[in-house]
């Protein structure tokens, strides 16, 4: 079959072509409006007020390569807080609100590293059936122990520089994760089924991004001073602040 070409008459090839550009237009104009529905978040400091409590002292004697890396006196992390009472590794969270939204697991893993005999960082977050790496970085031998409730447990030693990879099927806040060779050594995996969380960083500061609009209930975690909670209402493109504030004794 031959195909015909056809002649439009100028006029309407103008209307056309004005309403092609219209309708891209309106287009981009959805897209972003989408967009702007899609990148609601929730921002805040997490601080502490009162005297900081004393990590416990820890001796390291039983590993000579740990004990080289820290010669002085060292105490554990429990509370970590800086100028102001910033508040860091705290674990943000979204607990309720998303209905019964599902979520893919991120294709990108979670890395926990194990690095002057301390793991690093101190606590890590990820979604169910993400992967999660764990690596050690020191000239010792560690061994990884999660000590979940609600998930399978798992008991491995680790060699330098031989990788373990590991995941877990359902959601648990937190697990609490020990060494079996090292008794200082305290971690904390927390498993969400949702991207809907949030560490605070050294000046307790967070930032939950890409919320659907909603209202949520938001919870934070620390591992000595517990959970408080909130609930924050963010409507489509807005960003809520949430602060909080753990109070200990003076
Ligand atoms: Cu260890």
């Amino acid at each position: 079959m031959r195909l015909q070409r056809t002649h439009l008459p100028v006029g309407l090839v103008k209307k056309v072509q004005i309403a092609v550009v219209s309708a891209v237009l309106l287009g981009s104009c959805w897209v972003s409006k989408v967009y702007a529905q899609a990148s609601s978040s929730i921002k805040g400091v997490v601080k502490f007020q009162g005297s900081t409590p004393k990590g416990t002292p820890i001796d390291m004697s039983v590993d000579p390569y740990c004990k080289k890396m820290h010669p002085g006196m060292v105490f554990t992390e429990d509370v970590v807080v800086a100028a102001g009472g910033a508040l860091a590794n705290a674990l943000v969270f979204v607990s309720d609100g998303l209905g019964d939204r599902t979520f893919a697991a991120p294709g990108a893993p979670v890395v926990l590293e194990q690095k002057g005999c301390n793991y690093t960082p101190h606590i890590v977050a990820m979604q169910t059936n993400q992967k999660l790496d764990v690596v050690n970085d020191d000239d010792t031998t560690h061994n990884i122990h999660p000590l979940p409730n609600n998930n399978r447990e798992w008991n491995k030693t680790q060699p330098h520089g031989v990788p373990i990879e590991e995941s877990f099927a359902r959601e648990e806040v937190p697990i609490t994760v020990k060494c079996n060779i090292h008794p200082w050594m305290r971690g904390y995996i927390a498993v969400f089924h949702h991207p809907f969380f949030a560490i605070t960083n050294k000046s307790g500061e967070f930032e939950i991004k890409d919320l659907p609009p909603g209202t949520y209930t938001i919870k934070v975690w620390q591992e000595k001073l517990g959970t408080l909670t909130q609930s924050v209402t963010v409507g489509g493109g807005e960003t809520k602040p949430a602060d909080f504030v753990f109070k200990g004794g003076s």
